[in-house]
């Protein structure tokens, strides 16, 4: 048995020798409240997970930090597989792909690799399938890929993707780190934070809200946006506010900055 810990899936972070360093980022002061000098591992790619040949929709699912593939999954066994079984169950002709980064400590590196995979992915796509659209998900250390993603599609590409759905996006508490979206995009964003989740909202005190986003509720909102955006019928983008869908009340332990631990 093997525990992983779920609220690291979470958060991307900044390698070891990164957070030790006496100049930091917003972010990665973020991940230093977060995981302290945890190291998480890496999450190895398996290469025939990715899908070939054209498909009218595909969503890019980038995982959490640390989050393994399950025993038949492909996107990630805490988030990803679930949200695209959601997203396949309300619109036929659509696919995931799972974007081919570790998810590891070292998210300065993974980040950039991730980042750029999302973009040559549409890129390579949009020139063989002319009419295939994307909608891009993530979820923590994921949703950072898909932000850093977003922020540098080349313009030629933005139209190709419909909808952005980030879940627990720690550059929504650290936006300086970041560059801007493009207004196109930020059309077509739905971003998810769970009030009081400190990974996302500047003003949250509780940790344990980032799990928020593995329950349905959270998931079949953003499962909902894509799929509207994949029909051509949109549904009204908010970016950048956190949301409270789910009651409060949950145990104060869980509250804290410490490892959630999910047992597998
Ligand atoms: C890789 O993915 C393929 C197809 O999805 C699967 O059959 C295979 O078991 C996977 N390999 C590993 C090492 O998980
Ligand atoms: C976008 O522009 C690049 C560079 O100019 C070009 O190679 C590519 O074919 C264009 N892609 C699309 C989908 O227009
Ligand atoms: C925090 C946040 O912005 N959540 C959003 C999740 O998606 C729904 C649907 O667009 C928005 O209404 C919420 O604001």
């Amino acid at each position: 048995m093997k525990i992983i810990a779920i609220s690291t899936l979470v958060i991307g972070a900044v390698s070891v020798d990164i957070i030790l360093q006496p100049q930091q980022t917003c972010t990665q002061k973020l991940m230093k409240t977060m995981i302290g000098d945890m190291v998480i591992s890496p999450v190895p790619m398996n290469l025939s997970n990715i899908p070939t040949g054209c498909s009218d929709f595909e969503v890019l699912i980038a995982r959490g930090g640390s989050e393994p593939d399950g025993p038949n999954g492909k996107f990630g066994m805490a988030f990803g597989d679930q949200f695209m079984a959601k997203v396949s169950a309300m619109i036929s002709g659509a696919r995931g792909y799972p974007v081919q980064y570790a998810a590891s400590t070292e998210f300065d590196k993974d980040g950039i690799i991730g980042r750029d995979d999302v973009i040559n992915r549409i890129r390579k796509q949009s020139a063989a399938c002319p009419n295939q659209k994307f909608a891009l998900t993530g979820i923590s250390a994921g949703s950072i890929i898909v932000h850093m993603a977003a922020a540098a599609m080349p313009a030629n590409l933005t139209a190709k993707v419909v909808a952005i759905v980030p879940y627990g996006n720690p550059a929504m508490a650290c936006p300086e780190d970041y560059g801007k979206i493009p207004s196109m995009l930020m059309a077509r964003w739905q971003e998810n934070c769970s009030k009081g989740d400190n990974t996302c909202d500047k003003n949250g005190n509780c940790h344990g809200r980032h799990m928020d986003y593995m329950k349905p509720l959270w998931m079949d909102r953003g499962a909902k946006f894509i799929v509207a955006a994949f029909k051509g019928m949109p549904i009204a983008a908010e970016f950048g506010k956190a949301l409270m869908l789910e009651p409060p009340e949950i145990a104060i332990q869980d509250c804290g900055k410490g490892m959630m631990g999910m047992e597998m």
